[in-house]
C-alpha cells in the first residue's frame, strides 16, 4: 500500500540533501519532511542524512525540538537509516566538536582520522565495506566499492559498541562502515553517490525483503559467477567521463570536444561539435560504471547570470538519473563582480542544483596570483575559499588550463622547472607549464605547479589537471605534468586531456600520484568503454571498481 512507499526524511537544514530525496524516488517511494517533532512519532520508515559539522547538526536539531523524538524514534525500533553524519551523531560525541554531545544511542565517540602518516584526509572516495555479519542492508553486496566523504570515523569497533557493528573499512587503520541493530542502520558512505551498489543497499533498507530476493533472483540468473573477482582492496583509482558543454550557433546545450581546445568542426561551416545531448550522455555514462562525472560549461556565460541559463537544469535534471558524484564548472563569474554577491549565488546554485563539487578554472588562477601579491596570505576573498567554508573542501575543485613552455635553462624562469624526456622545438631539455585563462585564450605569469600549491593553501579540495597541448589528441596524459603536480601538492589530482586507450590510464596510475584519471573524446565517441578501461586496471593490478 502506498503508506509503504513512504520515508520519512529528517533534512535539517544545513546542506544539500537533493541526491538522497534522488535516490528515493528512484527507488519509488515518495518522501514525507519531518517539519515538527511529531512528524517524528507519525513516522514509519525514516532517513536520517547528515550534513555539516557534528556540533552544528546536533545545534539545530535541539533548537528544533528534534533530539527527543529523534531517540524515542530510535528506541522504537521502527527502521532507520542514518548516512555519513547520520551515523556519527548516534555515538557519544565527536572529536569534530569537542565536548558537544552526541545522540549516545550507539556507546564510543567519532574521532579523526590520523594524519600523522601523511593521509589525506578527508577520506574521499571508492572504497571497500567488509561485512562482519549478515544483513539484508549488505548481504550479496560483498566488497563491492561505495562512495565515502568524511574527515571523522569510529575506529575500530570497541567491545562496548561491537554488536552494533555491521561492516568496517580500511582507511589508515580499520574503522565502521556501518552499524545496525534490529531495523535501526546507518552508514558512513553514500549509498546516494554509490551507483547500483549503493541504490541496492538503499533498497536493502527501504525494502528488505524484497532486495534480498531479488539479489538472489540476480544471481541466479547471472551465467557468470554474481561478483566479479575480487581486485586489490583499498581506495579505487577513480575513472571520470567529462562533458564540455555550451550553447551551439542554433542556440542548444551540446557535449562538444575540442583538439587542443578549438570546438569547430574542420571544414568550412567550422561548426561547434555535437558530441550529443548533456543529461543523455551523464545517464549513460553513470550506466557504463563512471566513478564520477563532470559538466564543464565552457560557453563561459559570463555576460548572463547563471539563473538564466540552461546549465542549472541540466544539472538538476542529470541528478536524477546520476548516482555518482557530479562535477559542475565554468563560468562561475556571472552575474556580478568577482568575489560578490552574484556570484556566490551562482556558485551555491551549482551546488544546491545537484552538483557535490563545483569547479573553478580561470577565477582560480587570478586567485592564486593575488595570494602570491599578498605574500602567500589568505585572506577569505576568493571564491575557493568561501566555497570550501559552506560546503567543505571535498566540494571544491580547480580546473588547471596550463600549457607547456620550454625552456634552455631552467635558472632563467621564476617557475618550477623540470628536465623533459621529451625535448622542445630547438632542442630545450627543461620545460614548465604556464597557467591561462578563458578557455586557454590568455597565459599568466604562473606555473601549474605554483598555481596547484596556491589553491590547496586556499582550501581547494581537489585538481583538475588538463594540458592544452595533449588535449584531445589521444596520445596519452603528459606525464610529466601529472607527476610534478601531484608531488606539489597532498590533495587529489585528477589526470586529464589526451586518454586514447585503456593503456594510457594505467599508465598515469603506474608512473604518477594521480588519484584519478579523466577522459572525454574517446569516451563519447565510444571508442573506448569506461567498464573496458576498469577491466584493464584490475589486470594491472591497479584498484577500481567495477
Ligand atoms: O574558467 O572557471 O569559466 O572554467 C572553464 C572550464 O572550461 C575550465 O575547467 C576549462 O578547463 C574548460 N574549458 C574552457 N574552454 C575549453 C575548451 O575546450 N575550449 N575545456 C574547456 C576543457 C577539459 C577537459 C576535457 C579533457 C579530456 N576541457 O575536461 O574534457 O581534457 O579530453 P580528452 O579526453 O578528449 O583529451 P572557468
Amino acid at each position: 500500500n502506498s503508506a509503504n512507499r513512504e520515508v520519512t526524511l529528517l533534512d535539517y537544514g544545513a546542506g544539500n540533501v537533493r541526491s538522497v530525496r534522488n535516490a528515493i524516488k528512484k527507488l519509488g517511494y515518495t518522501i514525507r519532511d519531518v517539519e515538527k517533532p511529531s512528524d517524528l512519532a507519525s513516522a514509519d520508515k525514516l532517513v536520517f542524512p547528515g550534513v555539516g559539522s557534528f556540533g552544528q547538526a546536533m545545534k539545530i536539531l535541539t533548537k528544533k525540538g528534534l533530539v527527543g523524538p529523534l531517540k524515542d524514534y530510535i528506541a522504537s525500533g521502527r527502521p532507520f537509516l542514518g548516512i555519513c553524519l547520520g551515523l556519527q551523531l548516534l555515538f557519544e560525541g565527536s572529536e569534530e566538536s569537542g565536548g558537544c554531545e552526541g545522540l549516545g544511542v550507539i556507546p564510543g565517540a567519532v574521532t579523526q582520522f590520523d594524519t600523522r602518516l601523511g593521509l589525506p584526509v578527508p577520506h574521499i572516495g571508492w572504497n571497500n565495506i567488509a561485512p562482519t555479519r549478515g544483513s539484508a542492508l549488505l548481504d550479496g553486496v560483498g566488497d563491492r566499492r561505495v562512495y565515502y566523504v568524511h574527515s571523522y570515523r569510529s575506529a575500530t569497533p570497541s567491545p562496548a559498541n561491537s554488536e552494533w557493528v555491521l561492516a568496517t573499512t580500511q582507511y589508515g587503520g580499520e574503522f565502521v562502515a556501518a552499524v545496525n541493530r534490529g531495523s535501526v542502520s546507518a552508514v558512513q558512505f553514500h549509498p546516494e553517490k554509490s551507483g547500483a551498489t549503493g541504490l541496492d543497499i538503499l533498497a536493502g533498507f527501504l525494502h528488505p525483503k524484497e532486495a534480498v530476493a531479488a539479489r538472489q533472483a540476480a544471481k541466479e540468473a547471472a551465467s557468470s559467477p554474481a561478483s566479479p573477482p575480487s581486485g586489490p582492496s583499498g581506495l579505487a583509482r577513480r575513472v571520470i567521463a567529462c562533458l564540455d558543454v555550451r550553447s551551439n550557433d542554433q542556440g542548444d546545450l551540446v557535449v562538444t570536444k575540442g583538439d587542443q581546445y578549438d570546438v569547430r568542426e574542420k571544414d568550412g561551416g567550422r561548426d561547434v561539435r555535437n558530441l550529443g545531448k548533456p543529461v543523455d550522455l551523464a545517464a549513460r555514462y553513470f550506466e557504463e560504471g563512471a566513478d564520477e562525472v563532470a559538466f564543464l560549461n565552457i560557453t563561459g556565460f559570463r555576460d548572463c547570470v547563471m539563473e538564466d541559463t540552461p546549465m542549472l537544469e541540466v544539472l538538476r535534471r542529470a541528478s536524477e538519473r546520476v548516482f555518482v558524484p557530479l562535477t559542475a564548472g565554468g563560468g562561475g563569474r556571472e552575474g556580478g563582480e568577482k568575489g560578490g554577491r552574484g556570484e556566490r549565488r551562482s556558485r551555491h546554485q551549482t551546488a544546491e542544483s545537484g552538483a557535490d563539487k563545483v569547479s573553478i578554472g580561470s577565477d582560480a588562477v587570478d586567485a592564486a596570483q593575488a595570494y602570491y601579491v599578498r605574500g602567500g596570505v589568505a585572506d577569505g576573498s576568493t571564491a575557493i575559499e568561501q566555497i570550501s567554508a559552506v560546503y567543505g573542501k571535498q566540494a571544491v575543485v580547480v580546473s588547471i588550463d596550463p600549457r607547456r613552455v620550454y625552456v634552455t635553462d631552467p635558472a632563467a624562469v621564476p617557475h618550477t622547472t623540470v628536465r623533459t624526456a621529451k625535448a622542445g622545438p630547438h632542442g630545450e631539455q627543461y620545460c614548465w607549464w604556464q597557467c591561462t585563462v578563458k578557455g586557454g585564450r590568455e597565459g599568466r605569469d604562473i606555473g601549474a605547479v605554483e598555481l596547484a600549491k596556491a589553491v590547496e593553501a586556499l582550501g581547494a579540495g581537489e585538481i583538475l589537471l588538463n594540458c592544452i597541448d595533449n588535449d584531445g589528441v589521444g596520445k596519452g596524459f603528459d606525464l610529466e605534468l601529472v607527476d610534478a603536480v601531484s608531488r606539489a601538492v597532498t590533495i587529489p589530482v585528477i589526470a586529464s586531456s589526451g586518454a586514447g586507450c585503456p593503456q594510457h590510464f594505467s599508465e598515469v596510475f603506474h608512473s604518477t600520484g594521480a588519484a584519478a584519471a579523466l577522459a572525454a573524446g574517446i569516451f563519447h565517441r565510444r571508442e573506448v568503454g569506461i567498464a573496458e578501461v576498469k577491466l584493464h586496471l584490475r589486470e594491472q593490478n591497479i584498484p577500481a571498481r567495477l
